[in-house]
């Protein structure tokens, strides 16, 4: 018990991690998965192509929208009470969908070199200020 605790102290200290995630789901488990996933081709770097993949992925019954109980259903490693506050984050123009257009303005924000691969090292930054400002006691998600 002791030593998972010592643990996990240091796997957040790494990180950088000033937040904890609902249940004390782990950020580096949630991340990896979400990056493995993205990189389709294991190249270790998303491209814009790759990012916009993930629309026609999770979208089941293939209307060019990913409606959250499509999202939940593609992201069914993700427990709710993170998934559904992402999903809404994800939603830039909030119409309640996530469609290309939208993983195209994230997409953007995300790539901080603007060089059209996103690395994992951008994606984590990117990521940790997200869930932060979700999860985090100082967030300001306007809850
Ligand atoms: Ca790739
Ligand atoms: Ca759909
Ligand atoms: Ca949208």
């Amino acid at each position: 018990m002791m030593r998972s605790i010592i643990l996990l102290c240091c796997v957040g200290a790494a990180f950088g991690q000033t937040f904890t995630l609902p249940n004390h789901h782990d950020l580096r488990t949630l991340l990896n998965r979400a990056f493995g996933r993205l990189d389709q081709d294991q190249s270790g770097d998303i491209s814009e192509a790759e990012f916009d993949m993930v629309i026609v992925h999770d979208d089941a019954n293939k209307d060019g929208n990913v409606t959250l109980a499509e999202y939940q259903a593609a992201h069914s490693h993700m427990p709710a009470e993170i998934s559904g506050p992402l999903f809404n984050f994800f939603d830039p123009d909030h119409n309640g969908v996530h469609t290309v257009s939208d993983m195209q303005t994230e997409y953007h924000l995300m790539d901080h070199n603007k060089n059209g691969e996103l690395t994992m090292q951008e994606f984590d930054n990117y990521m940790i200020k997200q869930l932060e400002a979700l999860f985090g006691q100082h967030g300001h998600a306007g809850r």
